[in-house]
């Protein structure tokens, strides 16, 4: 008997072995808080079992998915953290789809990634059934999962595809950006060093989980920490508030337009409440900013308000997080700091020559966090890389040891809200409204959002339209972020060659 249960326990410890270390990590967290939604607070131990039954339920008669994709429509919630530990549990590539997204953008994750199996939340299982048509792929809701029977697993080794975060680039839809356990691992162990994550942290996640921001930075430094990560289904900056006063958060990472929608709402409130506000967040030991530029201002306003200095730090879809400012020592406001844990960085000039300390170059990036490919885009993964390093189309400069980004090579990637947007694929698609003869979609410097999606536009003889009009139309086709805030009615300005001038778009605005 003892034999048999020493054999057990052995197989048990191998089987374990050969997990994912996140995975292994949760099984030595066990008994404490992983995750705490508006539906109650869930163990380690619970997420072990909720993405053990996921996995084996999307299994069915597999014995390991082999890196099929599984697109998953889950808000942030329990329910979220288990369908992805499933899909990778399983050995699938986990493909999320963004709650905000209209049918159409969703349909183009979809069909992108090629999904063989594709998760709804029982709320959106409609929205889904939508976006999936008559493609043969097989449709889950998360409803089936709360009985599904567990059974064996398969290993997954580390260097296996993971994650397929989709991205917009300067020209043509979003691509698919994949990472592999091992990236995943490199990307999160490097932000746990560098900003000292541990057992003891409790994070309150408001950004959107198909981001890597939320998906990597937030949620699973937490789970890979063995801390809590409180969530909510949405930004609300209220209800932010009401959290920080209420709950022990000692992180809390965003972008800066959350920031600045929460100054905006301290400053509404009643100078008692402002105090109890202020307090809270003097309790917390570390609040991050990242996605876009952080304005001085804004890191000076919050500094008053809180009292914290907001670390801010660089990152990219492709590349994890790869520059940040001290946890301890100076955080220089309007810099990005230096190369975090296990990434290497330098400045490049247009002839790829590395430039001298105080010179302006691109920055590329190299290390084991950096994604390994764009999904079924060859040629685009060869041309992103330069001799190993990765180009981001960032330009900064170094001054005093700390890199200041300084804009992007193209005018046409335009960050609103801390969501990267291509202005072409806008473009693109309001080209195709039957009133639009031609447009030019351009970023426009707007203190909330960072940069605010406009758009000029001639119309077709005889055509007229309105902002109104125009946004209606285009919320069902393009994601809310993409949608122009502002339209103007024009000729568009065009030099000797025809081409449209979209520093002069840019200067009708505002
Ligand atoms: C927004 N909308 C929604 C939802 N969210 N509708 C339905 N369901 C939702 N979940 C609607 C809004 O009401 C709004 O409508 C419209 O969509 C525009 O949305 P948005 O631009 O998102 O504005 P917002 O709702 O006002 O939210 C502002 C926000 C949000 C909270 C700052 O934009 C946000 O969460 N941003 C963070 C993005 C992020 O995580 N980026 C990281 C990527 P209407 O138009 O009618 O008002 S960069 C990254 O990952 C790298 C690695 C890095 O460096 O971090
Ligand atoms: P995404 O491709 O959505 O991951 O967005 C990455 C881009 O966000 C980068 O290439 C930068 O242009 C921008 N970005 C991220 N963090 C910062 C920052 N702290 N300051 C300026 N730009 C940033």
């Amino acid at each position: 008997m003892g034999d048999t249960l020493a054999v057990a326990r052995r197989d048990e410890y191998v089987r374990h072995m050969a997990e994912l270390p996140l995975v292994q990590r949760a099984r030595s967290h066990a008994d404490r808080t992983a995750v705490i939604t508006t539906d109650g607070s869930f163990t380690y131990r619970e997420l072990l079992e909720a993405s053990g039954r996921v996995a084996s339920h999307i299994l069915a008669d597999r014995s390991d998915l082999e890196e099929a994709r599984v697109a998953f429509l889950v808000p942030p919630s329990f329910d979220y953290v288990a369908v992805q530990w499933g899909i990778w549990r399983a050995g699938g590539i986990a493909v999320p789809l963004a709650v905000s997204h209209p049918v159409a953008e969703l349909r183009h994750v979809i069909e992108n990634a090629d999904a063989s199996i594709v998760i709804a939340d029982p709320e959106l299982e409609e929205t889904v059934r939508g976006a999936v048509g008559p493609a043969r792929r097989l449709l889950v809701s998360t409803r089936h999962f709360r009985n599904a029977p567990a059974t064996a697993l398969p290993d997954v080794a580390e260097w296996r595809r993971a994650l397929m975060v989709h991205t917009s680039g300067t020209t043509g839809k979003p691509k698919g950006v994949v990472t592999t356990h091992t990236n995943v691992r490199a990307q999160v162990t490097s932000l746990i060093t560098a900003w000292e994550w541990n057992g003891d942290d409790h994070i309150l996640l408001t950004l959107p989980l198909h981001h890597v921001h939320g998906i990597i930075n937030v949620l699973t430094c937490a789970l890979w920490a063995g801390a809590r990560c409180e969530m909510l289904p949405r930004f609300d900056a209220e209800e932010v508030w009401r959290r920080f006063v209420a709950s022990p958060i000692t992180l809390f990472m965003a972008v800066p337009t959350i920031y600045h929608r929460l100054i905006v709402a301290w400053e509404k409130a009643a100078p008692e409440r402002r105090k109890t506000m202020s307090d809270a967040c003097r309790r917390m030991r570390l609040m991050v900013s990242g996605s876009a530029p952080l304005p001085v201002q804004l890191l000076e306003r919050w500094r008053e308000i809180c009292g914290h200095t907001l670390l801010e730090r660089y990152g990219m879809t492709e590349i994890g997080m790869g520059l940040s400012n001290p946890l301890r020592g100076e955080r220089i406001p309007g810099h990005v700091g230096t190369p975090v844990p296990g990434i290497e960085v330098r400045l490049v000039d247009e002839h790829g020559h590395q430039v001298d300390s105080g010179s302006t170059g691109e920055i590329q990036v190299r290390g084991t966090g950096v994604f390994c490919e764009y999904w079924r885009e060859p040629e685009e993964t060869r041309k992103a890389f330069h001799d190993g390093w990765f180009a981001t189309g960032d330009v900064a400069v170094v001054e005093n040891g700390s890199y200041r980004i300084l804009g992007r090579r193209s005018i046409d990637i335009i960050k609103t809200g801390g969501h990267k947007v291509s202005a072409w694929e806008i473009e693109e698609t309001l080209r195709s409204h039957p009133d639009i003869e031609e447009c030019a979609v351009v970023g426009v410097t707007d203190r909330d959002l960072g940069e605010s999606v406009c758009v000029a536009v001639e119309l077709r003889e005889g055509c007229t339209l309105t902002l109104d009009i125009l946004r209606q139309w285009a919320r069902e086709r393009l994601a809310p972020y993409k949608v122009p805030r502002e339209m103007c009615v024009t000729v568009l300005p065009r030099n000797a060659m025809g081409k449209v001038m979209k520093q002069d778009v840019t200067g009708m605005f505002g």
